[in-house]
Formats: C-alpha cells, structure tokens, sequence
C-alpha cells in the first residue's frame, strides 16, 4: 500500500475491485455500466445532489432522520412512514454494526432470526445482505433520494453494493468512520480504503451519475471543538475530490451556544471553498447535527434539545439536518418517536426559515478564531506530507497534530481536553499537540478562566466531567453544583 493523495489509476482500481467485490456472494451482481443506466434513468427527485442544490439556492435548512431495520418490507414501511408522518425531506438507510465490522454472515443470520420473530434483531439495515436487487427495492418504493448512513472503516463492498442499487449519497471518510468508531484499525489503512469508495464514486461522477460524499462530522460527538472537525471534513473533502467526487455535504455537530454554532456552519462552508479552489465544478453543502452528546432520559426535555437544534440549523442555513428523536437516551427509537423528532425540527425551520442570524461583532470574532484555528492545524498537516494531505494526516495522528477528543482509537493521541467557556461555547482546556499560536493558545484560556471566576475554581478536568453530563440533566454548561 502507498498512500498518497494522488487519484488512482484505473488499473490499481480494478484489480483491488475483484477483491472486494469477492468478499460476499452478492457482490457477484455489481455491473458498474448496468448501474450507470440505472442512475441514469431514476427520477430527478430521487438524486440526493439535486435536492442538496436546490436546498441551496432556495436557502432552506431539508430534515434528515436516521433509520434502519433488517428486513426490506419492513425498512420501506419505516422510511414511508417517516417521509409521511415526519415529513422528511430526504431518507437515511442506517446500516447495521455486523456489516459495520464486515460481519456479513452474522447480518445473515440477523436477518434469518428476524424473519423468524416478526421484529428486527439488528440495528440497521444489511445492505451487502440484501445486494443490488435489495436495494433497488428500497429506491424504487420510496420517492425521495436515499443515503446510506453507517460508520464503517473498511466500507468499500458496502459502497459498490449500496451505489449499484441506487442509493445516491454515501456517508462517513478514512477518519471520521475511523477514529471514532474503531479501536485498532491504522489511519493508513482507512485512507486507502475509502480512496478507493471515492474512486469509485468518481466514476460514477465522469460518466454524468451525481453521487453525494458526506463526511461525518461529528466525530465522537463529545465536545468536539469547531476546528478539529473542521479540520478533519476539509481533510476527508480533499481526499473524496482527489479521486473524482463532485458532490459534497460537510458536517458539522452541534455543540450548543449559538454563536459558535453559526460560526462554526459559516466557516465550513468558506473554508472549504477556500482549500477546495484548485478543483473544478464543486458543489459544497453543509450538514448540522442536531446535538449528538448525552440525551436527557425525559422526552420533553429531549424535544428542548431538538428544538434548540432544529433553530441553530436554521438560523446557520445549513444545507440539511440530522434530527434526533425523544428515544435519544433510550436507544433506537420507534418509527413515531423518530416522527416526532422530525415533526418537531420542521416546525422550527418553517418558522425561521425567513430569518438569519444577523452578522455582529460577536459572530465575526467567533468566525475568526475557528478559521484560525483550523487553518493552523491544516497548515503543519500539509507541511508534515511535504504537501501532500495524505502522508500528512498519517503523520499528524502520530504526533498529536490532530487529536480527536474521546476516540477509542489506538491511532489517535488523546491528549487534547474541551471544555465549555462561561457562554457554553466550546473551548481547548488542554490543547495538547495541536500547533497553535499563542494568540488562540491565550484566547481559549482567558475564555476558560472566566467561567472558572464565575465557578470559584479553576479550569480543571472536573468541568469537563461536569460538561459531559450537563445537557443530559438539563443544563448546557456544567457548573458545580450549588
Ligand atoms: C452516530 C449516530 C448515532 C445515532 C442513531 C442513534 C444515535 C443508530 C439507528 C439509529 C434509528 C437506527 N441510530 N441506529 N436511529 N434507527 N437503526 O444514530 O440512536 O442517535
């Protein structure tokens, strides 16, 4: 393996394609011309990237749930009861974590034990299992674009079963499905992988067939700050476009004071147009997730999160948002809890729909620091590659130049520590390696130090255990108890 930010011939393409498509049965039916006709003659409403563009122009936040359960009749039933009683806009299919892990004969025999009860008994939908033809079934039920939503490092016969059947968005990146999600799978290794599902993407792409990338933005969904998931969706975003993707959705998790949050959306935005600008005929849209930390257990309170969200969403004018649901703290929710949280999110973007969060002192300076900050990260990665963002980001891991707050992964430093400030904003406690300047290094601890007078303590790793729980017990800064 030789990793390098380079597209890949078509010839390495091919011969590593034989291997992958080898390893399950279903793989057998992936016919990359059949599929491009079959792109080709869907309904301009069902293509993800069309919607995206349209969302766009018109300035309107679309709503997203996730959803996913084993068996076909019942995954359509579910995405037609949320596009009907939740008023989605566009539809989700949640993979399962056996074919997560490219478990597929434990998926198999997930599906044969649901057939068998009548309920699912996996936590997502099979797709490997359930092949092209599967797929298709799901695509041509259903009358809005269909994305496959997981959290896969290795998730390269997914991509070719999944885009074959007519999906026509693909979720997640060689970091952000990484890091967050595995404990002992090289960066090195997930790079490469998912170069290969943006290759192949890409020539979906060259022969006119629009397939949307989405980046998972949240990452750990713990406190991360703006600049490191910032820095991580441009990373994934120079990757996807190096291999030929066109289309793509960068995202972003809300981490809950308004004012970063609408920064934070801005800056994607203009940052990666920034660092994309060498590559032609982009089309950028952004994602919010609605708060992906600890749910209060009281569905009412769960709807406040929502809510607040919901609003943050619209008032950024994010492209789409990923919509929890009142279940949030339970575990996978009912299809009328999953409406529910999507009936609730429309109503706040309908109501704010012709309102923008004002440009102001405050804004400007939030933007300005997360682009600070996020620039600075990506500068030393590009220098640590010699220019090349690959070899760059390998390299940072190691050394902490990228540092994901509370990641499993053995590939990731683990020295940095968030923190909210006195406005709930979320700051750098500990900055561990990220090379920072001494002017963000000062902003972030006077930030802190003033929620640490308003406390009477210092900044300390109990705000952050404090932070963990807040929202979860309805507050959003965590403060000492009283
Ligand atoms: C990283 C994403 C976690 C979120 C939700 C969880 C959580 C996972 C399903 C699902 C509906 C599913 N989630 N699997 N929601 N149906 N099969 O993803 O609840 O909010």
């Amino acid at each position: 393996m030789e990793l390098k930010n380079q597209k890949w011939d078509l010839e390495k393409f091919n011969q590593i394609r034989a291997e992958v498509l080898g390893q399950w049965p279903t793989g057998d039916a992936v016919d990359l011309d059949e599929a491009i006709a079959y792109h080709k003659n869907l309904a301009p409403e069902k293509v993800m990237a069309n919607k995206l563009a349209t969302a766009k122009k018109e300035g309107v936040s679309l709503i997203q749930p996730r959803a996913g359960v084993a068996l076909i009749d019942q995954h359509i039933e579910l995405l037609q009861f949320l596009r009907e009683e939740g008023r989605a806009d566009v539809l989700p299919t949640t993979i399962d974590s056996y074919t997560r892990q490219n478990n597929y004969q434990e998926a198999a025999d997930g599906i044969e034990e649901s057939r068998n009860e009548g309920r699912s008994l996996l936590n997502g939908f099979p797709a490997v299992n359930h092949g092209v033809d599967g797929c298709r079934q799901l695509v041509e039920a259903l009358d809005a674009p269909l994305q496959v939503r997981h959290g896969t490092p290795d998730a390269r016969l997914l991509a070719e079963i999944t885009l074959a059947g007519g999906f026509t968005d693909y979720e997640g990146g060689g970091i952000s499905y990484n890091i967050p999600y595995a404990k002992d799978v090289s960066i090195e290794q997930t790079l490469y992988d998912w170069q290969y599902v943006d290759r192949l993407i890409g020539l979906y792409e060259e022969r006119g067939v629009k397939i949307n990338r989405e980046p998972f933005g949240p990452l750990t969904g713990t406190l991360v700050p703006p600049s490191v998931s910032h820095s991580v969706a441009i990373i994934e975003a120079l990757l996807a476009v190096e291999q030929g993707v066109k289309n793509l959705t960068l995202g972003y998790g809300q981490c809950g004071n308004l004012i970063q949050d609408v920064a934070a959306i801005k800056t994607l935005e203009e940052l990666a147009e920034e660092y994309l600008a060498d590559y032609d005929d982009i089309m950028l849209t952004t994602v919010f997730h609605q708060w992906m930390g600890g749910f209060p257990q009281d569905e009412a309170q769960a709807f406040g999160v929502i809510s607040w969200g919901a609003a943050t969403a619209a008032l950024a004018k994010a492209t789409k948002v990923i919509v929890k649901t009142p279940h949030e703290a339970l575990g996978i929710p009912t299809k009328e809890a999953n409406a529910q949280g999507l009936r609730t999110t429309k109503q706040l973007i309908n109501m704010l729909k012709d309102q923008e969060f004002a440009s102001n002192g405050r804004l400007e300076k939030e933007k300005e620091m997360i682009k600070k900050e996020t620039r600075q990260i990506l500068d030393r990665v590009f220098e640590l590659g010699d220019g090349d963002i690959a070899q760059g980001t390998v390299k940072a891991f190691t050394s902490g130049i990228i540092d994901i707050p509370f990641a499993p992964s053995r590939y990731n430093a683990g020295n940095i520590l968030p923190a909210r400030d006195n406005e709930g904003a979320v700051r750098y406690l500990n900055p561990g390696n990220l090379p920072f300047s001494d002017e963000v290094l000062e902003f972030n601890q006077a930030k802190l130090e003033e929620r640490g007078k308003e406390e009477l303590r210092e900044p300390n790793f109990q705000m952050v255990i404090d932070d963990i729980y807040a929202i979860g017990k309805g507050k959003l800064v965590g403060r000492p108890r009283e």
